[in-house]
């Protein structure tokens, strides 16, 4: 593992204690009370993560195939929030926002992989501070167990259990259990829910906790725990209203790696490459889809039993439950498989936040939220002092049903390219009712989509006089966000875009 320099943790270690000097000062005054409100308890914090779940893969949110009760009971005693995004759709980039209220741009983890070509990025910088630090630093004992991910170390943890830089299997997975390797047996679903439940067990009972609950599934290779395995097995799983779509303005796309008529994953299952597209098209949703959802059946079933598990403790009431993902999934849409793209399957998530002592059960909130407010939600909602630094935007206010105003729109940044399924760098803006894509290396690129009339992102209308107005305050808004945000384009001319993979998607013939 890479290893920090000294000299840095120093500083890292100096920021945190100067921002949660407030609270450090003042130590919970007994435990589970907080000083500065003893009417109120600490909450202590659950922090659930999925990889790569989209949010319509849970029965709370509409799904008919797969059913999630233990997930669901963490939306009916609290809020689903239906309009929630990550501000770059892939794991390592979207897991430094959660952790640091930052853009991909700020705490500059812009990849999942490391070497010159992915501007060296280190993981987080020593100087970056994350939320776990400050509760630590504000007397939580914390924890961070499963899928990690970044390439720096974790830090803030008294106690860490993760996936190493391998990320481990779905098998007998090994993990560093405060950086030692450990060889766990099992399914690694079970395996981070076992220890979930250690965590709860062995914590200090003095002090309020904070616990990282990081699942590996249902990111690919989508390996089922055995009782799972022949889950789905007779359904037939609908195909996408926009499975055949023609990528039509979407020529970005089309080179990107990203057919499911090509996922090399089924293979073992029969879909084999010398069979005509289509069919491997067909197979291969089918195969997707229900492995999809199975790993997701162990997720359910450790989530029950951690929520059992704070019942039985008398927990619950005063327990901050988060659960979300770090990005969303193409599931045949578009004839895709994976993330990255600024489209609507890969970019939202499921974000459901349960804290009976605080927020009334059984809500709906469609305010647009992101990645970014995670961190200065939970330190708002802790009493924690949130960094002026931290660009996301606490919503406790909205999970204590207070009405506030609220963004109308977001900024999206991707910049893992030229890399594994070759989709370019972009960025955009999202509106309640537009989206603006720019693929700014050269040849430069626009899409367009009108998401009230076409929510299914099928006709870009970029470029069109019908729609100039529009398209010309939208660039000018994404603008408006980047100077906000801080992001500045280095000088001279955009770059030309490298040349990635084969150039060309199978089945849907040569760029336009
Ligand atoms: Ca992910």
């Amino acid at each position: 593992m890479q290893r920090k320099d000294p000299a840095k943790l120093v500083t890292r270690r100096d920021a945190v204690r100067m921002l949660a000097g407030v609270v450090a000062a003042a130590p919970f005054a007994k435990a589970g009370r907080a000083a500065a409100s003893p009417a109120a308890a600490v909450p202590n914090i659950v922090f659930i993560m999925t990889d790569d779940q989209r949010q319509d893969a849970l029965s709370v949110y509409g799904n008919t195939i797969l059913r999630t009760p233990n997930i669901d009971r963490i939306a009916a005693g609290g809020v689903r929030f239906t309009e929630a995004f990550v501000t770059n759709s892939l794991c390592a980039p979207s897991r430094a926002s959660f952790l640091t209220g930052l853009y991909s741009h700020r705490h500059g983890v812009l990849s999942n992989a490391g070497g010159p070509q992915f501007y060296n990025q280190p993981g987080l910088r020593d100087e970056e501070i994350t939320f776990p630090e400050l509760l630590k630093a504000a007397g939580y004992y914390t924890g961070v167990i499963g899928k990690w991910h970044l390439r720096s170390e974790p830090t803030g943890f008294d106690s860490s259990v993760v996936f190493g830089r391998t990320r481990g299997g779905y098998y007998d997975p090994e993990m560093e259990v405060n950086g030692v390797r450990v060889k766990f047996r099992g399914h690694a679903d079970d395996v981070v829910g076992d220890q979930a439940l250690t965590f709860l067990r062995e914590r200090p009972a003095d002090k309020p906790f904070c616990l990282l609950y990081h699942f590996k599934s249902p990111h690919r290779a989508w390996m089922p725990a055995e009782r799972f395995a022949r889950a789905f097995e007779d359904i037939d799983v609908p195909v996408p209203r926009t499975f055949e779509d023609r990528l039509v303005g979407k020529d970005a796309v089309r080179r990107a790696e990203m057919a499911i008529a090509d996922m090399p994953d089924f293979r073992n299952k029969g879909v084999d490459p010398s069979m005509p597209f289509e069919e491997r098209k067909r197979l291969n949703l089918q195969h997707l889809v229900k492995n999809y959802y199975r790993v997701l059946l162990s997720v359910d079933e450790n989530v029950g039993k951690l929520l059992d598990a704070l019942d039985a403790a008398g927990l619950a009431g005063d327990t901050i439950i988060v659960y979300t993902s770090d990005n969303g999934f193409f599931l045949g849409e578009f004839g895709l498989y994976d993330k990255r793209l600024m489209y609507e399957s890969s970019i939202k998530v499921p974000l459901l936040v349960r804290y009976p002592a605080r927020v009334a059960p059984r809500v709906d909130r469609s305010h647009m939220i992101l990645n970014v407010d995670a961190a200065p939600t939970l330190l708002e909602l802790t009493g924690v002092p949130v960094p002026k630094a931290m660009q996301g935007r606490s919503f406790a206010p909205l999970l204590l049903g207070q009405s506030v105003p609220w963004r109308e729109d977001f900024l999206y940044e991707f910049f893992e390219y030229p890399a594994e399924h070759c989709a370019r760098k972009h960025r955009g803006v999202r509106t309640k009712r537009w989206k603006l894509i720019h693929l700014y290396e050269q040849p430069e690129q626009w899409e367009l989509y009108d998401l009230e009339n076409d929510p299914d992102e099928t006709r870009n209308l970029a470029g069109e006089r019908r729609y100039a107005a529009t398209e010309r305050s939208l660039r000018e808004r994404m603008e408006e966000l980047r100077r906000e945000l801080g992001d500045v384009d280095p000088p001279g001319p955009a770059p030309v875009s490298l040349p990635c993979g084969n150039g060309v998607n199978t089945g849907y013939g040569p760029p336009e």
